[in-house]
């Protein structure tokens, strides 16, 4: 399998075992996250940006206030892979400890 190939059902529920706070959402996972401040969440996205820009994989945020919504999926597989699956562990490295 490769890394642009389509994960199987069982393969995202498995997936998601392991990352907690992504849910999912149609053919994407989902995570919202809140930081203190909104400099806070700015400094936290372009966190995200390094790390998105090292795998060549890029998620949609939505940002609000303090509140960051990450949405993951890969768009020319028109569903999830494991680069999501990567990157969604990349992005919980980078929060806090809850
Ligand atoms: N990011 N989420 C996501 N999905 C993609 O398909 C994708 C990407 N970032 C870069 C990227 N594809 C490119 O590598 C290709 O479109 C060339």
């Amino acid at each position: 399998m490769s890394g642009d190939d389509k994960l199987s059902n069982s393969d995202i529920d498995d997936a998601l075992t392991g990352l907690p706070g992504w849910t999912l959402d149609g053919q994407e996972i989902v995570r919202t996250v809140e930081m203190p401040t909104f400099p806070a969440a700015i400094e936290f996205v372009s966190r995200v940006a390094d790390a998105a820009e090292a795998a060549d994989h890029h998620p949609d945020i939505d940002i609000r206030w303090r509140k960051l919504t990450f949405r993951l999926s890969t768009h020319s597989a028109g569903g999830l892979t494991k680069k999501d699956v990567h990157l969604a562990h990349e992005i919980n490295a980078l929060l806090p400890d809850d």
